[in-house]
């Protein structure tokens, strides 16, 4: 399978090792092997296309966003949407997600409203945050998709402990933590897998093996042959699948999580993708890799070979799918227009979720601003 998935030569993993098979169900030109494909039905199959397309115009409109100084910061997921799309949709609603930079298309798809996305990005009284967070740093409860915290691998104990309460107390429940290439060189990666192996707990690490961790490429993030192998080390079962292939991801992550909610254990997933953007609005990748490198990726869009999947079924044409980017395009352009009618947080917000109780200093510093609120108020 390796070899009918070339890697540009700075992500390839070093000669003379073997690494572990890459699961595949589409071909590049999205015939489906028969033998894996998971049968779902055309609603299944269009909503997961819906998902991934909307993703796509999102990051592209969001990103603009950013650039005309509408939100200060974005992070695309462009080219990673089969791995984000594909494992998101193999859990229960009542599953969890800890997330990392690039999942916001699997907090829309378990119901995070389109609009408190883009005001999570502008930090404005809509964001359920209040702007707390940095942007694109979602979280949203009823989605059960937990708040992210910036530090890289942080997430993954967090998942890990969540996974094993939830053992403890008999809940048939699975965690779902999402990482990239760069995430496995923490410490807290160790931890985390360290401690589902021993506890088995019922969680899936999801590495969207991205091949670059902002300037770092994959070469030297690890002289394992690959990141799947790692999880032999914790005593839990390790897979590549081809993180552009929709169908190869949701099949895997499936499999990990009916497993994990039996009682298997846990299961670390690599999906084999490739980050077609820059890491961040922050970021300028011409600096440090190649176009050629990134063309070979874009002609392994998963969007593209997802679609020709479905025309071959004949549940999609063209039209249909001009059809959907406009009625998309609109969607975002309605969300962001209601995202950006909402007012600033309160400065009183700033208070707010943080202490169960608040503290006596800060309640101090709550009543003096608002004397202060009261008083230029009086002014105006
Ligand atoms: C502990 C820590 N170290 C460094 C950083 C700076 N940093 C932000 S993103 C990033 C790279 C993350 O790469 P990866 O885990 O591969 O995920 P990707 O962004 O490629 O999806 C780094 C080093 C950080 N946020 N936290």
């Amino acid at each position: 399978m390796e070899g009918e998935h070339p890697m540009p030569k700075s992500t390839k993993p070093r000669s003379g090792k073997k690494s572990a098979d890459l699961l595949q169900v589409l071909a590049e030109t999205g015939r489906a092997d028969p033998q894996l494909d998971p049968q779902l039905d055309p609603e299944e199959l269009q909503r997961l296309y819906r998902a991934m397309l909307l993703t796509r115009l999102l990051d592209e409109r969001l990103l603009k966003l950013q650039r005309q100084g509408r939100i200060g910061f974005y992070g695309v997921s462009t080219g990673e949407e089969a791995s984000v799309i594909g494992s998101a949709y193999a859990l229960r609603p009542e599953d969890w997600i800890f997330p990392a930079l690039r999942q916001g298309g699997a907090a829309l798809l378990r119901g995070y409203p389109l609009e408190q996305l883009v005001a999570q990005c502008i930090g404005n009284s809509l964001d359920l945050q209040q702007g707390h967070q940095m942007p694109c740093h979602y979280s949203h409860q009823p989605s059960h998709f937990v708040s992210w915290s910036s530090c890289i691998a942080t997430q993954l104990p967090h998942a890990v402990g969540f996974a094993w309460a939830a053992k403890l107390k008999g809940d048939p429940l699975v965690a779902l933590a999402y990482l990239g290439d760069g995430a496995t060189s923490e410490g807290d990666f160790h931890v985390a897998m360290n401690f589902a192996g021993v506890a088995r707990a019922p969680v899936v690490f999801l590495c969207q093996n991205n091949q670059w961790a902002i300037s770092v490429p994959l070469a030297r993030q690890t002289a394992a042959p690959n990141i799947a192998v790692k999880a032999e080390a914790y005593g839990f079962p390790g897979l590549r699948v081809d993180g552009n292939d929709v169908l190869a991801v949701y099949r895997a992550t499936k499999e990990a999580t009916e497993r994990a909610r039996s009682g298997g254990g846990p299961t670390l997933i690599e999906a084999v993708t490739y980050r077609v953007g820059g890491h961040s609005s922050s970021d300028d990748p011409s600096r440090y890799r190649s176009q050629a490198e990134v063309r070979t990726w874009q002609k392994r869009d998963p969007i593209k070979r997802f679609a020709h999947y479905l025309q071959a079924k004949e549940l999609w044409s063209d039209g249909d799918d001009e059809t959907l980017r406009q009625a998309l395009d609109e969607e975002i352009g309605q969300a962001i227009a209601v995202a950006e009618a909402a007012a600033p947080p309160a400065p009183e917000s700033l208070f707010e979720d943080v202490y169960a109780r608040m503290p006596w200093h800060l309640q101090a510093q709550l009543r003096e601003l608002r004397t202060q609120l009261q008083s230029r108020k009086e002014q105006d």
